[in-house]
């Protein structure tokens, strides 16, 4: 589930490669319902999309309701509302690591699907997942956990996620903004530093939120689809609405499939 080492190289490294730890036929029928959502088939209330822009700019478009059938969104939010990858995101290795890392209630503050659609995508340049940009009551690094999961092969040619080793250590870089300024990108994420998770379809890595990250755009043709769940501590509210709850995931009050 969860060894000693790997807690050591989450620690020291900031993450760590799981592999895939359901069947293969489950990481199909996931697939297969993630293709159902962006083609309009399955519909949930009150997810998020947005399409791709597409580009060596990191220009995003507006997003909201579905907007059509189309295999070109860049990021779904609120999967939670999708019973398969609500089994999914409450399986027991994820209970453990959040359990490990955070503690018994635990809930999400996004699950979204990331995606570099074949012969596009839009670069993400590096940075970090916190800061008070997403106005939480606390966004302290090591009581949040994010869990990558490639939902078809993820290879350096389509736009894997790359990343700085132990760059958590380094704390937030920026309490604003989502991106780092240039001269943090030149002092902090030499290439020779970078590492890209390259993974199969069905292979998870788990990472600390501070660990500089980006991905590129995808000259393929084939599609990089992933899903990516940010656990944390289910006590943590929003700072402008102390009445809204996050999805809980594990413990006191946890949503049920
Ligand atoms: O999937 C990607 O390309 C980026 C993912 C990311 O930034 C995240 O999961 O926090």
């Amino acid at each position: 589930m969860l060894t000693p080492g790997q807690l050591e190289q989450f620690r020291e490294e900031g993450y760590v490669v799981l592999g895939q730890i359901v069947s293969d036929e489950e990481i199909e029928a996931l697939r297969q319902r993630a293709d159902d959502i962006v083609m309009g088939r399955v519909r949930h209330e009150g997810m998020w999309f947005q399409l791709d822009a597409g580009g060596m700019e990191y220009k995003l478009l507006p997003g909201g309701e579905f907007q059509g059938a189309s295999q070109e969104y860049r990021k779904i939010e609120g999967w939670e509302r999708d019973p398969l990858f609500l089994r999914y995101m409450q399986h027991p290795v994820f209970r453990a690591w959040t359990r490990a890392l955070i503690g018994e209630n635990v809930s999400i503050f996004r699950a979204m699907f990331m995606n570099k659609p074949a012969h596009k995508g839009t670069v993400l340049p590096y940075h970090q997942d916190g800061g008070t940009q997403w106005k939480l009551t606390s966004c302290d690094g090591d009581k949040f956990l994010t869990v990558w999961t490639a939902l078809d092969d993820a290879t350096r040619e389509n736009g894997c996620v790359q990343l700085i080793p132990g760059s958590h250590k380094l704390g937030l870089l920026s309490e604003r903004g989502h991106t780092i300024t240039e001269e943090q990108e030149r002092l902090y994420c030499p290439e020779e530093k970078s590492r890209y998770i390259e993974l199969k379809a069905g292979e998870v890595f788990v990472m600390h939120n501070f660990v500089l990250h980006r991905s590129g755009v995808n000259p393929t043709d084939k599609p990089r689809r992933g899903f990516s769940v940010c656990y944390m501590d289910a006590a943590i509210r929003r700072v402008d609405d102390p009445d809204h709850r996050f999805p809980v995931i594990f413990g006191e009050g946890a949503l049920t499939a």
